[in-house]
């Protein structure tokens, strides 16, 4: 088990000293809003999601990457496909290059196709390989510092997360990659995101075959686990609204956090990572 609230206090001081290392994005993309987003897909029993509270949340999250110095290309919305401002699924990108994913739910697969030609004015895009049956979203791919963990669960399957790795490493040789099995929640980074390289957050409802285990520095209590959902971008922490103590460990982590309402996306299983793509 890693450190709980009460060991904070200890945690301090190592941790403000390396904010310099945590991820440094010029560009983001982003989709607006579906009009059809109460149609997309969850697993969650939190009702139907309000369009114009979303879009405000949207428009607040895409300020907030604004003012922390990110150009922010805002895509037309495309309202016949209802997840489809979760862009994050769409791709990976690493080190200039975007690796296109096959996304497990056969209705986001379309999605792909549409955001291509926007990666293309702006990256190098690759596919990911392998056979049709090979499939990978881009919420089971945390890449954190010198370390990538890609999950494998409800919508990555094994093909595809080889697929992603054979990918990064061939971008990257450097980059420490490791498979993880997961269950209990939708997305690996639903439940497991990094506040900086190395220090972890985690959902406890996240469970994982015993010789898979990854060791969050901070397991989060259980009633606040969609908090685990971070985005560490240009010296500041993104986090969910909802969760006291994910602000608690990201202040003493990196020093600036901007708490962000996530209400009407968490209705349909998305966090703070959906809604761009990073560079
Ligand atoms: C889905 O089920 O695919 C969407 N309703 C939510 C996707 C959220 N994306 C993410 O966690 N990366």
């Amino acid at each position: 088990m890693g450190g709980n609230l009460s060991q904070l206090s200890m945690n301090v001081s190592g941790g403000q000293s390396s904010t310099a290392s945590s991820g440094f994005f010029r560009h983001a993309l982003v989709r607006s809003v579906s009009s059809s987003m109460s149609r997309g897909l969850t697993t969650q029993t939190l009702g139907l999601p309000d369009l114009n509270t979303a879009r405000k949340e949207h428009a607040e999250y895409v300020e907030t990457l604004r003012s922390l110095g990110v150009d922010v290309t805002v895509l037309e919305s495309a309202n016949d496909l209802p997840d489809s401002h979760f862009v994050e699924d769409t791709a990976v990108i690493h080190q200039g290059t975007a690796i296109l994913t096959r996304p497990g739910a056969s209705e986001r697969q379309p999605e792909v196709e549409r955001i291509r030609p926007h990666l293309e004015r702006h990256l190098a895009v690759r596919e990911l390989g392998g056979s049709s049956e090979a499939h990978v979203d881009g919420g089971d791919v945390l890449i954190a510092g010198r370390e990538a963990l890609i999950g494998v669960g409800a919508r990555t399957n094994r093909e595809g997360a080889e697929r992603m790795a054979h990918q990064l490493r061939s971008l990257d040789s450097q980059l420490k990659i490791r498979l993880v099995p997961f269950r209990g929640v939708l997305h690996f980074k639903s439940a497991i995101t990094a506040v900086r390289p190395g220090r972890y957050v985690g959902d406890p409802q996240i469970q994982f075959d015993t010789e898979s285990k990854v060791a969050p520095a901070w397991w989060l209590p259980r009633t606040e686990g969609y908090g685990a959902n971070v985005l560490p971008l240009n010296g500041a922490v993104l986090v969910s609204a909802t969760s006291p103590a994910v602000r608690v460990i990201a202040e003493a982590e990196v020093g600036r956090v901007i708490p962000l309402d996530m209400g009407e996306f968490r209705k349909m299983d998305g966090a703070l990572t959906c809604l761009s793509l990073l560079w």
